[in-house]
């Protein structure tokens, strides 16, 4: 009976803690724009859909490159691995699909190339 108990809570645990999950927002500066990725599920491992903003003062800048670079260092027993999404702007944001192929903390980085050919980059990191 202790046992199925236990069973039985740790299934209500998983439960609530795939529903706790949060989807993902952070901001930051690349340079002088305001970037802002999200998503809109909690990030998991396998594809995941970002949403990228990017803001040069009050202004939304639409027309730039975008792409998201998310890296892993090499580790006991693993290579190190990057996965690159590029980005096209649809609707309200720029949006890319990029592959976590496992869990653990990744580097995040999202170079903008604006109109006028320059590069800018926002550095962060997520956890899964
Ligand atoms: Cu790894």
């Amino acid at each position: 009976m202790k046992k199925l108990v236990g069973v039985f809570l740790a299934v209500a645990f998983s439960v609530v803690s795939a529903f706790g999950a949060e989807a993902l927002s952070k901001k930051g500066m690349a340079g002088n724009l305001e970037v802002e990725y999200s998503t809109l599920k909690p990030i998991s491992q396998g594809m995941n859909l970002i949403k990228v903003k990017v803001m040069d003062g009050t202004k939304e800048v639409k027309d730039a490159k975008v792409s998201v670079v998310a890296s892993m260092p090499a580790m006991p027993g693993m290579h190190a691995m990057e996965e690159k999404g590029d980005a096209k702007y649809v609707k309200d944001a720029y949006e890319a699909n990029v592959v976590f192929s496992m869990g653990g903390t990744w580097q995040i980085s999202i170079v903008i190339e604006t109109a006028d050919g320059k590069k800018q980059r926002l550095k962060s990191s997520v956890n899964l």
